[in-house]
C-alpha cells in the first residue's frame, strides 16, 4: 500500500503478471519444466500435459483444447511443446480488452463479487491510476453494510486525492450510487468508481439490490455503467465459477477481474472462467499497492503461466 501509483505501461506489464503467476508456474510443477526440457516429445508425453493442465484449475475442456493446438503444432522437442502452449494459452484467452469508457464523461465502473474477494481494494487502485493520469474521479461506497467499508475506500479516495460519496451505514446503496451520479455530473467528474457489498450469489434480495444499483445508474447515465466488473479472488481457482453464472444473472456482468493472482497458485482458472463464461478477464490484481492492478495482457499471461524460456523478454 506504500508504494507510489504508477499507471501500468504496456511493456512492463509483462514482467509484473509473469511475476505474480509464480505460484501457478510453481504448482503446475516439475513435470511441466521436465517436459519443456525433453529432447523429443512422446504421445504420452502430451497425455500427462493434458493431466498436469487440469490439475492446474484450467478445466477439462480447456485443457483437452489447449492439448489438442499443441499436438497440431507437431512439437518435436519440449520448447516446441512450451512455444505452442503459449500460443494456444493466449489465443484461448481471447485479444486484450481494455476497460470501456463513455463518449462522455463521466464513465462509471461498479465493482461487484463475493465477501472478500477484492473490490475496494480494485476501486481504490482504479481510483489511484486514473487520479495519476490527472483524471478526476469519484469514489462511489455502495457497500453500506458495514461502516468499515466507507473508511476503507475514504482512505483510499484521500490517498489517490478522488472525491468519496457515502451514505449512513445501513442507507439504500441505491440512494449512493444516485447522489453520486448527480455529484458527477455537477462536478465534471471524468470516472466514477462503484463499490458494492460482498454478497454471496446463492442470497437471493442481496442479488436484487445489485441489479437495482445498476438499474438506477443506467437511469440517471443512459449507458451506464459502462463496466460492471465481477471482482474474483483468483486464489479459489474454479470455484469462482458458480459466482460468476448468478452474478452475470442479477448484474449484467461485462468483463472479470482476478484480483489476488500474486497469492494464488491457481491462476490456471483464468482459462477456465474465460472458457465458460465468454466475459473478457479486463484486469488482473497482482498486488495490495496502487500499482498493482493491470490491464490483462494474454500474452504476458501465457507466458507467466507456462515460464518463457528467455526470461519473459521475447515473443511467444
Ligand atoms: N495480494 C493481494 N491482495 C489483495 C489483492 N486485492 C485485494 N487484496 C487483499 O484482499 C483482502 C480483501 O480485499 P477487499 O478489497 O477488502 O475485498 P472486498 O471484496 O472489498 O471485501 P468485502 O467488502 O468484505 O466483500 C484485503 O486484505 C486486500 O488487501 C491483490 O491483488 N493481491
Ligand atoms: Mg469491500
Amino acid at each position: 500500500m506504500e508504494e507510489a501509483v504508477r499507471p501500468p505501461a504496456g511493456g512492463r506489464g509483462l514482467g509484473r503478471l509473469a511475476a505474480a503467476l509464480s505460484r501457478t508456474r510453481a504448482a503446475l510443477g516439475d513435470r511441466l519444466a521436465d517436459l519443456f526440457g525433453a529432447g523429443s516429445v512422446s504421445a504420452r508425453d502430451l497425455e500427462e500435459l493434458e493431466e498436469v493442465l487440469i490439475a492446474g484449475d484450467v478445466g477439462a475442456e480447456v485443457a483437452s483444447a489447449l492439448v489438442e493446438r499443441v499436438r497440431e503444432a507437431r512439437p518435436g522437442r519440449g520448447e516446441d511443446v512450451r512455444s505452442a502452449l503459449a500460443r494456444a494459452v493466449a489465443e484461448a484467452m481471447g485479444p486484450a480488452e481494455p476497460l470501456r469508457h463513455a463518449a462522455a464523461p463521466p464513465t462509471i465502473w461498479v465493482l461487484v463479487g463475493v465477501n472478500g474477494s477484492g473490490k475496494t481494494t480494485t476501486a481504490g487502485k482504479l481510483a489511484a491510476q486514473a487520479a495519476a493520469r490527472g483524471e478526476r474521479v469519484l469514489l462511489a461506497a455502495a457497500d453500506t453494510f458495514r461502516a468499515a467499508a466507507g473508511e476503507q475506500l475514504a482512505v483510499w479516495a484521500e490517498r489517490a486525492g478522488a472525491d468519496l460519496v457515502r451514505g449512513a451505514p445501513g442507507a439504500d446503496p441505491a440512494a449512493v450510487v444516485f447522489d453520486s451520479v448527480r455529484a458527477a455530473r455537477a462536478r465534471r467528474v471524468d470516472v466514477v468508481v462503484v463499490d458494492t457489498a460482498g454478497r454471496l450469489q446463492t442470497k437471493e434480495p442481496l442479488m436484487a439490490e445489485l441489479g437495482k444499483i445498476v438499474r438506477v445508474i443506467g437511469r440517471e447515465a443512459p449507458g451506464a455503467p459502462h463496466e460492471c466488473l465481477l471482482v474474483l479472488d483468483a486464489t479459489v481457482g474454479q470455484n469462482a465459477l458458480s459466482q460468476a453464472r448468478l452474478f452475470g444473472q442479477a448484474a449484467d456482468v461485462t468483463g472479470i477481474v482476478l484480483a489476488k493472482m500474486d497469492s494464488s497458485a491457481r491462476g490456471g482458472a483464468a482459462l477456465a472462467v474465460r472458457h465458460a463464461l465468454g466475459l473478457p478477464v479486463r484486469l488482473v490484481g497482482t498486488g495490495e499497492g496502487a500499482g498493482d492492478l493491470e490491464p490483462f495482457d494474454p500474452l504476458a499471461y501465457a507466458r507467466g503461466l507456462v515460464g518463457a524460456s528467455d526470461g519473459g523478454a521475447g515473443e511467444a
